[in-house]
């Protein structure tokens, strides 16, 4: 590292030295400096395991930060040391004032105990969710024993991100419409804990009892979980307290079955393959090579010198034995 060592770096993250931290999210996040990120992350591996971290996720506007700030209530209560790392995939800039504006969690920012945070992808090897992951092994190392993912919006990254959590909420609101249809197919998947927000708007009960119907195939599935399905009111404090316990619940009971055991090492896994793709890409600096070859590739198949498959498996197979030369 330029101007600070790793070994200090990391020992300001174990006392919990709000700079280090911050300093060190920022070196995840720009994932740059590949090298000094990838020792300092190795050098927290093994302090971190002991934070609890959940996930909340759902479309835009259905009141995510607003549920979190009134959780924020319930764990300082109960002591709890927390971080909230806010992820837009979509947004390659963190920290505007529109972000600042969706954190929605001011009261706390002045409270030592909770850490909140946004981050955007910018070249992380791993995309986001590498950021994200490290991130999370940051907080964990220095302390925070609950770390809470909020993610915007319901496509492939958001899941991905969400993914690294061992409890996922997954937020929903009357009114979604078409949303809703679509998110039913995947939504077996995406969450363990289903949160209907704005119960104060009609619909509430309709969609409840939508829900209800595809979490009842969900429970006959999979009969060792309950998938909650709780009805709140951010803007009013309603439903929160069941929120929460429910929460605390789902992870008391996933720690006693060993399920969540077996998500952590699914995330391992997941993270794995994700990492080690992109380091086989770099290595062959795959996409540069298709690029600078790529035209000679389509006049060809135009020209129909070669079949497309035959071409490909031809050119692929060059570009690795090249890999193998270097
Ligand atoms: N009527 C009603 N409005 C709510 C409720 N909860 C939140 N809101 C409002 O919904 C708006 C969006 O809330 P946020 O908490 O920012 O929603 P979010 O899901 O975090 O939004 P993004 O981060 O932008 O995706 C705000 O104006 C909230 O005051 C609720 O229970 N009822
Ligand atoms: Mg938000």
């Amino acid at each position: 590292m330029s101007e600070q060592s790793s070994p200090e770096l990391v020992s300001q993250i174990l006392e919990g030295n709000i700079r280090g931290i911050a300093k060190a999210i920022s070196l995840a996040e720009n994932g740059l400096a590949t090298q000094p990120k990838e020792e300092l992350i190795d050098s927290l591996y093994s302090h971190c395991g002991n934070a609890a971290i959940w996930g909340i996720t759902g479309p835009s506007g259905v009141g995510k930060s607003t549920l979190l700030d009134k959780m924020l209530d319930c764990l300082r209560r109960d002591n709890h040391k927390v971080a909230v790392i806010v992820v837009d995939p979509s947004s390659p800039f963190s920290g505007g004032a529109l972000l600042g504006d969706r954190l929605r969690m001011q009261r706390y920012s002045t409270d030592e105990q909770v850490f909140i945070r946004s981050m955007a992808s910018r070249g992380h090897l791993g995309g986001i969710a590498g950021a994200t992951s490290d991130a999370v092994k940051i907080f964990d190392t220095a302390g925070y024993d609950t770390i809470i993912i909020e993610t915007i919006g319901i496509g492939q990254s958001e899941i991905e991100i969400v993914k690294l959590a061992d409890v996922v909420m997954l937020v929903l609101v009357p009114g979604l419409g078409d949303e809703i249809q679509a998110l039913k197919a995947g939504i077996m998947e995406i969450g363990d804990i289903f949160i209907i927000n704005k119960s104060d708007l009609d619909g509430a009960d309709r969609l409840h009892s939508e829900l209800e119907y595809v979490l009842n195939l969900k429970r006959e599935n999979k009969p060792d979980l309950e998938h909650p399905l709780v009805m709140t009111c951010a803007t009013n404090n309603k439903g929160i307290d069941e929120l929460y316990d429910r929460t605390n619940r789902y992870l008391t009971t996933i720690t006693q079955n060993g399920i969540l055991t077996r998500k952590r090492r699914n995330h391992l896994e997941h993270e794995i393959r994700v990492i080690a793709l992109a380091k086989i890409r770099e290595k062959i600096d795959f996409n540069s090579r298709l690029e600078a070859q790529l035209d000679g590739w389509i006049n060809e198949i135009l020209l129909k010198k070669a079949s497309p498959y035959k071409l490909i498996n031809q050119k692929i197979n060059g570009l690795i034995k090249e890999m193998k030369h270097r």
